[in-house]
């Protein structure tokens, strides 16, 4: 079984803050050359480990939508999808088909959502993991690649949230996280995006093509700033157990036991869309 793996596609009908090319064109070349590349390996199965979306809210230009699924509709081979938490409505899963999830399900026949735990002999996970060099620590918790990888039995866990590419193997069984198809914040800008081939135990990684000089450089430092506090607390909001249910809910208990000044709370509203 041939398996082409990618996560965190994020797709969005806005351009990031810190991007100044044509952000729309550049997310339909990289799932162009996604659902191409799976053809021409002969892949079986697509799997995607979440966040489809960037936000989930329905409101949205049909055109965009449109986009997407116009690509799915020619794509034949099967994907199975597990949902993250941009795509569900205030993080909650169960409202998944009250988001815009709900317009790509009902267009894409082939197209199946897998749910907690095991699907078809793959387990699937949406929640942050550590990349194998980095250490969960007091400060900041979490999974660790390997923690994961004893808690779980199947040979092949996939999971997404984390943005970065890594793979962790244990005793003949693997862990794979295809990391963030685009580039979406400065810190990113050295990041290569890449997706994922498993064939019963062969690996193959294929970078995603990317173009150069696509960042605006003005502003780098502050907003490089901006976006690793965002990135601090996301990381630890996500890796907490608790998230599956109301990531809001928890941010606002967690800024509660962990106050910060207003200004900085301001920027995590903001960045949730509140
Ligand atoms: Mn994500």
């Amino acid at each position: 079984m041939r398996r082409l793996v990618m996560a965190d596609t994020h797709f969005r009908d806005d351009c990031p803050e810190m991007r100044k090319d044509d952000y729309q064109r550049a997310q339909w070349r990289k799932l162009d050359f996604m659902l191409k590349a799976a053809k021409e390996l002969k892949c079986d199965e697509i799997r995607h480990v979440g966040d489809f979306f960037h936000k989930s809210e329905d409101r949205v230009k049909s055109t965009f939508i449109a986009e997407i699924i116009k690509r799915l509709l020619v794509n034949d081979i099967p994907i199975k999808y597990y949902p993250g938490n941009h795509d569900c409505p205030n993080h909650r899963v169960d409202r998944l088909r009250d988001g815009r999830m709900a317009a790509i399900l009902a267009a894409v026949e082939n197209m199946e959502v897998c749910k907690d735990g095991e699907c078809d002999g793959v387990e699937m996970f949406h929640t942050f993991v550590w990349h194998p060099d980095d250490r969960p620590s007091d400060k900041i918790p979490g999974v660790s690649a390997e923690d994961l990888l004893k808690r779980t039995k199947a040979d092949l866990v996939l999971v997404g949230d984390n943005h970065q590419s890594f793979i962790y193997s244990l005793r003949g069984r693997t862990l794979i996280n295809p990391g963030s198809m685009m580039r979406m914040t400065i810190d990113q800008r050295k990041f290569k995006p890449k997706i994922y081939v498993w064939d019963d135990g062969n690996l193959q990684s294929i970078d995603l093509p990317i173009e150069k000089d696509v960042f605006l450089v003005q502003g780098t430092t502050i907003r490089m700033e901006v976006d690793s506090r965002m990135e601090k607390y996301v990381s630890k909001m996500e890796s907490a157990e608790r998230i599956q249910l109301d990531f809001k809910e928890n941010m606002k208990t967690y800024l509660e036991e962990n106050p910060e000044d207003s200004e900085v709370e301001d920027i995590i509203w903001n960045a949730m869309g509140e």
